[in-house]
Formats: C-alpha cells, structure tokens, sequence
C-alpha cells in the first residue's frame, strides 16, 4: 500500500485522488496533520499524523503494510520566510524521518518533492540547467537544496530508493493554494471567476516556470513507476512544463471573461520571484524516463475556467 504525508495539502489532496484511482481507495492511505476536505476523508483511509514524527509514520506503515511513502507535507516559500525554524524543522525533520524508514527497511520506496526554489539570484535565469549554481537565497530553497543532498546520499550510502522532482509554480483549482510565492497564479482564477478583477502580488512581467496539477500529478506517478536505472539523478529531476508572466496569465483569463482587471501590488514575495529562475530545462527528465507536459497555458486555462464555472 501507499502513504502520502501532506495529503490535504495543495499536491497532496490531488496525487491522493490519482494515486486511488490507479491503486483502489483502500490502498493509498491519506495523512495529514490536520483532517482533509470530506471527498478525501469518504473516499479511503486517513490518519492524522504529524510528517516529522517517525515513530507514528513507523505504527501506520505496519498498520497498513505500506511499501511507498510521498511525502508532500512541507513549508512553502513565503510562509517560510515569516517562521524560518519551523520551516527548517518540519521540511528536514519529516524527510530524515522518512529517508530512515526506507533505510531500515521499513518501506521500499520514498516521493519526495524538491523545487525550483533550489535555484537563487546567481543561478543562470533562462532554461535553467540539471547542473548549475545553486545559491538559494529562501529558507524554503535552502531546505530543499540540503533536502536534495541528502536523498542522493541515502540514496548512494544504503540504497534508498528515493525519486525527486524539482516542482516548478504549480497551478489548480481544486484546493486553495498553502503560502507560496507562485500561489498568485492560483488565486488569479478564484478572483476572476468571484470578483472580476485581482490584485497581483507580483510585478506585471515577472515570468515564472508553472505546471498544471494534472501534469504535475502525472509527472510524480510516472516517476515513481520508472525502473530504477531509469532514474539515474538521485538528487531531483529539473521538470518543466509551461513559463508566464502575471500580464500573459491575466491576458489568458481575459479570453474567457473579458471585464476581468489586473492590478499589481507587488510584497515581499517579488524578491522570492525574482531569485528564481524564469524557464527550466528538463532534457533528463525527457531522456531518462519519457517525460512529456500536456497543458500549455491555454489548455490549462480553459480547463481551470470551465471547472470554476461548473462549480
Ligand atoms: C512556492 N509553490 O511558491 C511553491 C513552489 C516554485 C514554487 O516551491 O513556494
């Protein structure tokens, strides 16, 4: 069986709902450390677990005989700036906790999310590389490069199994977004859809690399079944989809509700935005285990606009 960690989160409650169709409800169990919407909590096993305490994860995994863990709980970004320690404690503590289990055997595999907030000022900003300085200028970067380090050390010490993707912004509609800097991208389909007009967070031309949930969703699932000489970086694995600016997403919008306005404000997480890189590279990813995006920002759009409307 499965046990995603972070199941009510923005990714978790998603992959949660992939991972049950492809796998049976009773077989994927859902955690987090507080309860999830009630299509998460009816539709398959829950429990409430804290992502950095190992001794619980250890109870449910022999509880449920799990052989996978995903671990998605984490501090995003911009919440992580406001309460560095708690970031730092909870995004290494829970992956230690879990790179522990898979090392003493207690499950065969480990998901764990990385970012493209490795990235920082210094790092080369167009189709950003594997390979590259990495100077990360966030706590939530900084913890998910020493992340990074230590899934390819577990990885190459003791033999975990571990895969990971460096997530680019990543845009839904089924769940609010959890305190990131790309979450404007998120909200901007909410507002339009309630109010018609949204006050951007972010400058006019911040261009930023973006995926849509399903392609996201797919991208961890299709990872995860690559046989492990595909998966020849242990560290993560750049992925990319899709690259826009406020501007360009707002003019999208426009297509489907012509009143819709803009306004920019941009706060303290344009200086997140800005450290990071505006389009990745992810020939790897491509080679070693068939990567491919389906949603541009058109496609997406579509898809989030007739969705909202519908509900
Ligand atoms: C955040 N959505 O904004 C996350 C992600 C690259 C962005 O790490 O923090």
């Amino acid at each position: 069986t499965i046990l995603v960690l972070g199941a009510s989160g923005q990714i978790g409650n998603e992959l949660t709902q992939r991972l049950r169709v492809l796998y049976g409800n009773n077989n994927v169990i859902a955690s987090d450390i507080r309860e999830g919407n009630n299509q998460m909590m009816s539709s398959g096993p829950f429990e409430l677990i804290d992502a950095t305490d190992k001794e619980t994860i250890l109870k449910v995994i022999k509880k449920y005989n799990v052989s996978q863990v995903y671990l998605l709980a984490a501090m995003l970004s911009a919440t992580a700036e406001k309460f560095p320690q708690k970031a730092w404690d909870l995004n290494m503590n829970s992956l230690l906790a879990v790179l522990d289990l898979a090392k003493e055997k207690h499950i065969k595999q480990v998901y764990w999310p990385s970012s493209i907030a490795v990235f920082g000022p210094t790092t080369p900003k167009e189709n950003t590389p594997q390979k590259t300085i990495m100077e990360p200028s966030t706590v939530y970067g900084i913890s998910k490069l020493s992340g990074e380090f230590w899934c390819n050390y577990y990885h190459k010490k003791y033999g975990v199994d571990v895969r990971s993707l460096r997530y680019p912004g990543i845009i839904s509609w089924k769940t609010k977004p959890g305190g990131g800097t790309t979450d404007y991208a998120v909200d901007i389909y909410f507002k339009a859809i309630e109010d018609g007009n949204y006050e951007c967070f972010l400058s006019e031309n911040t261009r930023l690399p973006m995926m849509y949930m399903n392609d996201a969703v797919e991208a961890t699932i299709k990872i995860m079944q690559a046989k492990p000489k595909d998966v020849k970086i242990r560290s993560a694995y750049n992925l990319a989809a899709i690259d826009f600016t406020p501007k360009e997403i707002a003019l999208e919008i426009k297509k489907h509700i012509p009143n819709f306005t803009i306004t920019y404000k941009p706060d303290f997480r344009q200086e997140i935005a800005d450290s990071w890189p505006s389009s990745i590279n992810d020939n790897d990813a491509k080679q070693d285990w068939n990567w491919n995006p389906k949603f541009d920002l058109e496609s997406m759009t579509e898809d989030i606009i007739s969705n909202l409307k519908a509900e």
